[in-house]
């Protein structure tokens, strides 16, 4: 093991349910230029990523595809790794859970668990939200998720249980000694808040489906994916293993940063804390949680669709007009928005114009009037307060930058450099070295030497500093500096004014060239075929067969619909019968059904069964009257996504105009409502075909 201060950082273990999006990649490239700077500062660092393949999720993706849950694992892992590798992240290690030395690590991690008294056998009812892995106590059935919205699903089984509640108290204890565990402040309260409001026990195993780590000396039972998931940070540095990978376990652990998205705090800074507390194993130093991309104004994911995927943007503007755009336009810790307008705005902007203008002009000069050596900066003739300034800039930036870069704050520090970037073409179109270059003169040529050299300096730090964020560039920038290898600069120790002098430059060539309009439609397009193409392949993945055509006959329809009549209740769901009038599919798409939100939702004086709801589908909010108070309470219903038949004519019900109506299964003898729902997450006014 080095004798090298060692960093370790982890991204979270992305599911194998979906193809890595931008919303993956930013954590990703976070932590990788964070491992970047702590490996130029000189320190034995341990990047590790990887997927979370278990759990009855990746299960039901798996046989919607119509394949095996470990192919689906295999592809999307593959996928995940190949765009890492594509992007030049530089991971230490890719840890896959349903690889050997993770289950045997955290089986080890079960044992030690159960042998300290914190794992016992009991039973479980109630509520679990799939899509998040998470059980839902409070919640009664169908009740939807807290987190995502979408509706539980009510489990029973006996389970073995972990001892959460013994550590309500140590976890606020150590939150409390430990100001910097979980980051930023807004999220380290929200735990707080959250632990303060007391802590259950947690079912940590599942019987009812095999997709996941056998539970030790009970095999009929697999683990609960979040302990399974969460033990990736250790079994992947050897947590488990022989001697050997022990003593990397030992010397890595505990982590230095775990990166992770906002929606999954609570898991990492409340399951994971208490589970390695009870296994008596140091907690990780810092869990640091950044805000959501956004794209046309909701969180990027596959479930609403509105994903854009990093390959685009590497074919038309290149890895590190990526990386710069979402670490530098995207405030750590807060949600960010994508869009290619953006994007290709911010990458002329700062990229093109600022660093890319410094780097050509500069160099183009030294090579033009200098024969391509670094040239003499005059101490006594030639020189001006200008030149000061840049200096003393220069000296602020570097200690500025490492300082806000290490406290997370990559937008700001990336400022930072920028404003030495934007000083000193300022100072370059005020001291026109273009004009001194044309004379012959001794004290011009004194003058221009002193200018290049500043513009240089300028250009060799900001390239150093930026080197993280921009691995590929800063290189090429460098080597055209004659400067060699960049990585084997350490920050640490960047000056001012070490610029050698003499120093021949490399091949100068421009680094970034300008995109322009096209680049954006290009990138659109390029998206929109990507997707189609995807949707197809997973189309012929699954059955050829039509919709539907899996039914058996005299299975119901899944959905009639409550509509406004309280006094005509939709049919109780009976089935058709077989060879019952059919309708055409032009009949079909005559019916305008869309995605809806609740926004208000209030009882009908003196209409024991109406609601009156107001219902936001996209273009318009719509008052609808629905005949559903006897089985939902108004409150519980706001915020909740509804299907809506939008192009019926609109009708009175005591003396409230409805417009349109909201589609429910209707069963037993009293026809009791049960609104449409989806297992995804859908964004209102999607039109349903
Ligand atoms: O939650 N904006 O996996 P996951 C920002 N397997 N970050 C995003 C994002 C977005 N729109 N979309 C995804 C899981 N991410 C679990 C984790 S760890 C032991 C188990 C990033 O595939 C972000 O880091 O849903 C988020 O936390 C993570 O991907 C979720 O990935």
């Amino acid at each position: 093991m080095s004798d090298k201060q060692k960093f370790y950082i982890t991204t979270p273990i992305y599911y194998v349910n979906a193809r890595p999006h931008i919303g993956h990649a930013y954590t990703t490239i976070v932590c990788d230029a964070v491992a970047r700077r702590q490996r130029m500062l000189g320190k034995d660092t341990f990047f590790l990523t990887g997927t979370d393949e278990h759990g009855v999720k990746i299960e039901r993706s798996a046989t919607a595809q119509g394949i095996k849950p470990k192919q689906l694992a295999d592809e999307v892992a593959a996928s995940f790794r190949a765009l890492w590798d594509r992007m030049g992240i530089s991971y230490d290690d890719f840890i896959r859970t349903t690889e050997e030395r993770h289950k045997r690590g955290v089986q080890e991690l079960w044992k030690v668990l159960k042998k300290n008294g914190y794992i016992y056998k009991g039973s479980y009812t109630g509520q679990y939200c799939v899509f998040d892995e998470l059980y839902v106590d409070a919640a009664g059935p169908g009740a939807p998720c807290p987190e995502c919205g979408r509706p539980t699903e009510t489990v029973s089984e006996e389970n073995y249980y972990f001892k959460l509640s013994a550590f309500e108290d140590k976890l606020l204890k150590y939150y409390n000694e430990h100001p910097e565990f979980i980051r930023p402040e807004t999220r380290r309260n929200e735990v707080i808040s959250f632990v303060r409001a007391g802590l259950r026990d947690l079912s940590i195993s599942r019987s009812t489906f095999s997709w996941g780590v056998p539970v030790p000396g009970d095999p009929k039972h697999v683990m609960y994916v979040w302990l399974d998931a969460l033990s990736n940070y250790i079994t992947a540095i050897g947590y488990g293993g022989d001697k050997k990978e022990q003593e990397r376990y030992a010397h890595y652990w505990p982590a230095d940063v775990q990166m992770i998205g906002k929606e999954i705090v609570r898991f990492h800074c409340i399951y994971w804390p208490a589970f390695l507390m009870a296994a008596g194993l140091p907690l990780p130093r810092g869990i640091v949680a950044h805000g959501w991309l956004l794209f046309e104004e909701s969180k990027m994911s596959k479930s609403r669709g509105n994903i854009v995927r990093a390959e685009t943007i590497l074919e038309v503007l290149g890895n590190d007009a990526l990386r710069y755009f979402l670490m530098r336009e995207v405030v750590f810790g807060g949600d960010g928005s994508f869009s290619f307008d953006a994007l290709v705005t911010r990458y002329n902007a700062d990229l093109a114009n600022d660093l890319g203008n410094l780097a050509s002009r500069t160099l183009t000069m030294i090579a033009k009037y200098f024969r391509g050596e670094i040239p003499y900066p005059s101490a006594a003739v030639g020189r001006s307060a200008a030149d000061e300034a840049i200096a003393t800039l220069g000296t602020e930036v570097i200690a500025g930058f490492g300082a806000q870069f290490d406290d997370f704050q990559f937008s700001r520090a990336l400022e930072t450099a920028w404003s030495l970037i934007a000083a000193v073409n300022k100072y370059l179109v005020e001291n026109e070295p273009w004009t001194l270059g044309e004379k012959q003169d001794q004290e011009s040529r004194a003058r221009l030497g002193t200018i290049l050299y500043t513009a240089a300096e300028a250009l060799r730090i900001v390239t150093a500093l930026a080197h993280p964020v921009l691995p590929e560039s800063t290189a090429r920038i460098w080597r055209q500096l004659g400067l060699g290898d960049i990585k084997k600069m350490n920050p640490a120790k960047l000056k001012w004014g070490e610029l050698k002098i003499g120093v021949k430059l490399g091949t100068v060539e421009p680094v970034f060239p300008r995109a322009d309009k096209s680049a954006i439609e290009r990138m659109q397009k390029m998206e929109e075929q990507r997707s189609l193409a995807h949707k197809e392949a997973e189309k012929e993945k699954t059955s050829p067969q039509p919709a539907g055509a899996g039914a058996q006959p005299g299975q119901p329809a899944t959905q009639s619909a409550t509509g406004p009549a309280p006094a005509a209740p939709a049919p109780t769901g009976a089935a058709p019968a077989a060879g019952d009038a059919k309708i055409s599919i032009d009949d079909f798409a005559k019916v305008e059904m869309r995605v809806g939100q609740v926004k208000f939702a209030e009882k009908v004086k003196g209409a024991d069964k109406l609601l009156r709801l107001e219902v936001d589908i996209g273009t318009e909010v719509r008052q609808v009257v629905a005949g559903i108070a006897k089985a939902y309470d108004p409150e519980k219903l706001i915020g909740r996504k509804v299907v809506l038949v939008v192009n019926l004519a609109p009708r009175k019900l005591r003396g409230l105009e409805s417009n349109g109506m909201i589609v429910a299964a209707s069963f037993g003898e009293e026809g009791t409502p049960v609104l449409a729902s989806f297992l995804e997450d859908v964004p209102v006014g999607s039109r349903l075909k």
